[in-house]
C-alpha cells in the first residue's frame, strides 16, 4: 500500500508501476534464457514534449514532492533493442523505478546526503541501501541512465574510517573501489555508487541523485 502511495506521490499513475510489481524476483545484470527480453531499448530522441505537469507537493515547509507527471508527448523514434538476457531472471528497469527481489529502488532528484534522507523518509521510504550485488547491480543501473552517482545511507560521519548504515549497523555487504575510502580532503563521510557499481566515499555536501528503497 505505502509501496502505491510514494510512487503514485514520486511520478504519478504510471503503467510501469503494474507491468514492475507483477515481476517476479529479478536481479539487473543478469537476464533470462531462453527467450526472456533483455532490458527494453531507450526512447528515441525526437518525441515531442509532453505538457507541464502539476504543482509539487509541499511538505511542512521541506521541498516538496515533484509534482504529477504531465501527460506523456508523442512517443519518439524507438530505440535499439535491449541486450539479450543470459542466465537468469527477469530484469525491470523502467522510467526511474527499477525492481529487485522485494526491494523497489525510485529515484527522485539530486540533493545532498542529508536532504536526500529526509526526501525519502518524508515518502515513509529509506535511502538506497543495496545488501548484495544484484541490489548493487540494480543501483548501478540508475547511475548509468542519468550518468549521475547515488548517494547510499552510508556514512562515517559519528566515526572517521567506521562506516555504518544510517541505523548504525556495521557493514553487511561493501563494493569499494580500489583506493577508496580515502577520505579526499579530510571531508568525505557519505558513500555514493559509481555507474560501474563501485563505491567512493564523498563529502555529504555535495548533491548526488537520489534514490530512495521500499
Ligand atoms: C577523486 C578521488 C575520490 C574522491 C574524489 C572527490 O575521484 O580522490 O576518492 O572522492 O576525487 O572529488
Ligand atoms: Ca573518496
Amino acid at each position: 500500500m505505502y509501496l502505491q502511495i510514494f510512487i503514485t506521490l514520486m511520478l504519478g499513475t504510471s503503467p510501469a508501476l503494474t507491468t514492475a510489481s507483477e515481476t517476479n524476483t529479478c536481479t539487473v545484470m543478469a537476464c533470462g534464457n531462453p527467450g526472456i527480453p533483455g532490458l527494453p531499448g531507450r526512447d528515441g530522441k525526437d518525441g515531442a514534449k509532453g505538457e507541464k505537469g502539476d504543482q509539487g507537493v509541499q511538505v511542512r515547509g521541506q521541498q516538496g514532492f515533484p509534482g504529477k507527471a504531465g501527460p506523456p508527448g508523442l512517443p519518439g523514434i524507438a530505440g535499439p533493442p535491449g541486450q539479450k538476457g543470459q542466465n537468469g531472471e527477469t530484469a525491470v528497469v523502467m522510467l526511474q523505478q527499477v525492481k529487485v527481489g522485494e526491494k523497489f529502488f525510485v529515484s527522485i532528484g539530486e540533493a545532498t546526503f542529508s536532504n536526500g534522507k529526509r526526501l525519502c523518509e518524508n515518502g515513509g521510504a529509506a535511502l538506497a541501501s543495496p545488501k548484495n550485488a544484484a541490489e548493487n547491480a540494480a543501483l548501478a543501473e540508475i547511475v548509468k541512465r542519468n550518468s549521475k552517482a547515488v548517494f547510499l545511507d552510508i556514512n562515517d560521519i559519528q566515526t572517521e574510517g567506521r562506516f555504518v548504515y544510517l541505523n548504525g549497523a556495521p557493514l553487511r555487504y561493501t563494493n569499494w573501489k580500489q583506493g577508496e575510502p580515502n577520505n579526499y580532503g579530510n571531508k568525505e563521510d557519505c558513500v555514493a555508487v559509481l555507474d560501474d557499481g563501485l563505491w567512493n566515499d564523498l563529502d555529504c555536501e555535495r548533491k548526488t541523485l537520489i534514490v530512495c528503497e521500499l
